[in-house]
């Protein structure tokens, strides 16, 4: 890892289609890009949809290591997105795919296209369960209490 690498966390969601083979592809495709590196992928969860419709979700976080900067990450994650099929008939719809950056090394960014930390990745067992088991240090135990009623299972 170079130096100037920063260590970034993405969430990976999916509940259209075929949701886990969409995951496995994207962790793939996030690999291959350029500038970033997978060092380590949670498991696989199934999950009820939050303020969402539809199937149930298949969900996980990957931690990657990489040279770019924010805004050209979120590039990268939106252009694995389309590749996937990704549509966007309203806000929460239901997706094929859906890359989030939840934090990017120490940074806090408040612009019209990118919100890091992630605002609302604390409230969800999607995302917490994910990210404790690859990163326990990023996720207190009131945290994960305060999520302990959504529905979350491994697969
Ligand atoms: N954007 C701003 N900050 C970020 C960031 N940190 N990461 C902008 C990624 N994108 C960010 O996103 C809309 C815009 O947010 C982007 O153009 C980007 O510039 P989007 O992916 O097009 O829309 P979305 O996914 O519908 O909205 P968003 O905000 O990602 O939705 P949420 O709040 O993340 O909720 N239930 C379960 N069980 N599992 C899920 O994965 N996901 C959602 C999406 C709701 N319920 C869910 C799940
Ligand atoms: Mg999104």
């Amino acid at each position: 890892m170079d130096r100037s690498d920063v260590t970034a966390f993405v969430a990976l969601g999916a509940n259209l289609g075929h949701a886990a083979q969409a995951l496995r592809g994207a962790l793939e495709a996030l690999n291959e890009t350029p500038g970033i590196r997978v060092v380590r992928a949670s498991s696989l969860y199934r999950t009820a949809p939050i303020q969402s419709t539809g199937p149930d979700y298949v969900n996980a976080v990957a931690e990657v290591s990489t040279s770019l900067n924010a805004m050209a990450l979120l590039d990268a994650l939106q252009a694995i997105e389309h590749h996937a099929g990704r549509e966007r008939p309203y806000r929460n719809a239901p997706r094929t795919l859906d890359l989030d950056l939840l934090l990017f090394g120490e940074a806090r960014i408040d612009s019209p296209r990118l919100t890091v930390p992630h605002p609302r990745m604390r409230q969800r067992a999607f995302v917490l369960v994910p990210l404790a088991e690859i990163a326990p240090s990023q996720v207190s135990a009131a945290q994960s209490s305060a999520v302990a009623d959504q529905a979350i299972e491994k697969l």
